[in-house]
């Protein structure tokens, strides 16, 4: 199929389109390089002898999209683009909902005016909020807890609306739990442009020495040693399952969420030992008070994923840990250093 990824020189996007071309799709890239670098294409190019187009845009530019969409003519399209830090979310409200709802709503209308009726969507497993039962499942309540978790949820429902006025039309809703890891070939991977907010690329940079310590938020959840748990999925599983969504899209209709995650949960000192394993030296930690807004624990019931959308995850813990490391001790500087 012909696929236009937005955000496709991001984290995720840059993993996706590499296993989409893997399996003979046709690629058109949409990225305004507010958090990535047009470096990151140069890679994949170098990696694969599929077909890619790119544009430097944004989502929320109608006469762009409209350009794209004549040119390349997607039969689907997988929307990553869109701002993911949970506490600038809540310092700046209204460009959260600019670029992640709005940007989406001038994406469908760009999508209705080329006739293009299938849509993967990037979620979040944060849009359930606090859990009222754990594994999550699709059924679990969603009560986002920040404005980053309700701009995934708000865009979800407009999908979902979107889906039932046009019924020809379908609507993929991934549900990511934590992405880690990186490229088999470490020369793609997460390259966070200030201090890293995520647990895996900050150990990472406290491992190549770029960072002093890890601090470790919370030795006081209701956890087995009182830090915080969660689902970290390997972001080449996670670019697979979105491979799995397009094939999905292809006769489905309506819009259907699903938990891309692996079932497992490790805390955050697993975590450190794992990378402790995966790169033979010590990681500095210093105890450090709860992270605001966080939760104790969360994990995926993928059950739907693996029935219907034929997915499942396939790398473990040391597979994640090991895959970080060499794109980070190979790419001490991220992008910046080629
Ligand atoms: N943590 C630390 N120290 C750090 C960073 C994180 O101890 O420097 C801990 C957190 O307290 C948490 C765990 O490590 O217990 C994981 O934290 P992350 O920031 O890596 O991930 P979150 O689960 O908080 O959030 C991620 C994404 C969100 C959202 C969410 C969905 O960052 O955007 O999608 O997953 O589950």
């Amino acid at each position: 199929m012909r696929v236009l990824v937005t955000g496709g020189a991001g984290y995720i996007g840059s993993h996706t389109l590499l296993e989409l071309m893997a399996q003979g799709h046709e690629v058109c890239v949409l990225d305004n390089y507010s958090n990535a670098t047009p470096e990151v294409l140069t890679r994949v190019r170098s990696l694969s002898n599929g077909v890619m187009h790119d544009y430097v845009g944004d989502v929320r530019d109608a006469d762009k999209l409209d350009e794209v969409m004549q040119d390349f003519q997607p039969e689907a399209v997988i929307h990553f683009a869109g701002l993911k830090a949970v506490g600038e979310s809540t310092q700046k409200p209204l460009h959260y909902y600019d670029v992640n709802v709005s940007g989406t709503l001038t994406l469908l209308h760009a999508m209705g005016r080329a006739g293009c009726k299938r849509i993967v969507f990037s979620s979040s497993a944060t849009v359930y909020g606090e859990p009222v039962y754990l594994p999550y499942d699709e059924a679990h309540p969603t009560n986002p807890t920040s404005v980053y978790g309700r701009s995934k949820l708000i865009a979800e429902q407009i999908l979902t609306d979107w889906t039932a006025a046009y019924p020809e039309s379908t609507a993929v809703l991934l549900r990511y739990f934590n992405p880690v890891g990186a490229h088999a070939s470490a020369q793609i991977g997460e390259d966070p442009k200030d201090i890293p907010n995520n647990l895996m690329p900050f150990i990472a940079q406290v491992a190549v020495g770029k960072r002093d310590a890890l601090q470790v938020f919370g030795d006081d959840y209701d956890t087995p040693d009182g830090t915080g748990m969660r689902d970290y999925i390997h972001v080449v599983d996670l670019a697979r399952a979105h491979v799995a969504a397009i094939t999905y899209a292809q006769d489905a209709t309506g819009a259907r969420p699903f938990n891309i995650g692996t079932g497992q949960s490790y805390s955050v000192r697993d975590m450190v030992a794992a990378f402790e394993r995966a790169c033979g030296k010590p990681i500095a930690t210093k105890q450090a008070p709860r992270r605001e807004g966080d939760i104790a624990a969360m994990q995926a019931d993928s059950t739907r994923a693996n029935e219907e959308l034929k997915w499942e995850a396939a790398h473990d813990l040391d597979a994640m840990t090991a895959s970080t490391w060499a794109w980070q001790s190979k790419n001490p500087n991220g992008y910046d250093g080629s």
